[in-house]
């Protein structure tokens, strides 16, 4: 993978963020994806969301798979955390590590060929079982980096770039999510900032799996007529059902909204997540109502994007299994091993 270092030079009015770091130290080496690639947008709307919430680079562990998408991790935080993992085996890698350590932030970046065709049962696992992360899927519906074969995204009867016609049904992952308990979820446009950026910092702060899906067209491979992952077909379709704005317990509140068009969702670390209302009626606590929403919405040709679920009061992995609060490498010899006694004990019990 070509390694560009990116110049140090700053302007002296560059803004800071509480920390004291300016953008430039949550961003990675240069791209070398295609100019005018979605992923790349995604990355830019990572680093804006860590550089907004004052994250320290070094908390943070970014994992992926292989695909274009998954090269991204090299083009943001590059003082952060990383490993670049198997094809579709994302997930579990994340899951390892974020039981060996839960001090870390844990953000998960996969494609739609990664997480919806190989690693569709990793992809599973990992929201029903409540890993605690924020799961990033760059959803252009074609395998970009092996050249554009159609994914298991890719809508019935959408059009590859030489014209044949995909005959599949598509997986939409987000309704996956939801059926499988990502107590996140959300939809969104690598080309519509001002919704991926709150988005992605709201999944940031929430506890338990959360899951984002994001269109991302892939300008070399699924980007011309017939496709419905194109910038043209995105935007004429997309249906935002709120828009969110995170809140920080340190934030004042300055907007003020007409009654009845706030709803303001509480999360467990005291962050607010308000949600202007775009489409009546929809309510993101209502998980049923999500999911039939987003198939209604479906069959009409329409993509709805914006939180579409959250439940602020969600409990994660290491709840379930009531793990230990420090890191592993940290627990030292004598917690780790108890002695032969304890064992002794241990298989007595078991006998
Ligand atoms: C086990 C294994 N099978 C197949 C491949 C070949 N391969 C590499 S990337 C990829 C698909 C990537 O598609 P996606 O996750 O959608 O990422 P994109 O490039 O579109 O961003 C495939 C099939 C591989 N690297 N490893
Ligand atoms: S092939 Fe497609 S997905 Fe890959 S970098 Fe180029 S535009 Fe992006
Ligand atoms: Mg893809």
């Amino acid at each position: 993978m070509t390694y560009i270092a990116k110049p140090k030079l700053l302007r002296p009015d560059t803004p800071k963020n509480a920390l004291g770091y300016t953008r430039r130290d949550y961003e990675g080496a240069i791209s070398t994806l295609c100019a005018g690639c979605g992923h790349d947008s995604i990355s830019a709307a990572i680093v804006q969301a860590c550089f907004d919430l004052d994250i320290e680079p070094h908390r943070v562990a970014k994992l992926s798979g292989i695909g274009c998408s998954s090269k991204t991790p090299d083009y943001f935080l590059g003082n952060s955390h990383g490993f670049n993992s198997v094809h579709g085996r994302m997930p579990s890698v994340l899951t390892g590590a974020a039981l060996a350590n839960r001090e870390l932030l844990y953000l998960g970046i996969s494609g739609d060929g990664d997480s919806a065709s190989i690693g569709i049962g990793q992809f599973a696992h990992a929201m029903r079982r409540g890993v605690n992360m924020t799961y990033i899927c760059e959803n252009n519906g074609v395998y970009g980096l092996t050249k554009g074969q159609f994914s298991a995204t890719s809508d019935k009867g959408s059009k590859n770039k030489r014209g044949v016609v995909n005959s599949d049904s598509p997986i939409d992952l987000v309704a996956l999510a939801l059926q499988l308990g990502a107590t996140y979820v959300g939809r969104s446009f690598s080309g519509d900032k001002e919704q991926l950026v709150p988005l992605i910092k709201g999944a940031l702060r929430h506890r338990g799996p959360a899951f984002i899906d994001i269109l991302s067209p892939c300008v070399t491979f699924n980007n011309h007529a017939g496709s419905t992952k194109s910038y043209d077909y995105v935007r004429e379709h997309n249906e935002a059902v709120n828009r969110i704005e995170v809140i920080l317990p340190r934030d004042p509140i300055e907007a003020s909204y007409p009654p009845g068009s706030l709803r303001r969702v509480v999360q467990h670390d005291g962050s607010v997540l308000h949600l202007r209302k775009v489409a009546d009626g929809y309510d993101p606590t209502d998980r049923i109502g999500a999911m039939n929403y987003l198939q209604e919405r479906h069959a009409l040709g329409e993509i709805v994007t914006g939180l579409l679920y959250v439940d602020s009061s969600a409990e994660d992995l290491h709840r379930h299994l009531n793990t230990v609060a420090k890191p592993l490498n940290r627990l030292g010899d004598a917690y780790l091993c108890p002695g032969s006694k304890a064992l002794e004990a241990l298989n007595a019990s078991l006998r």
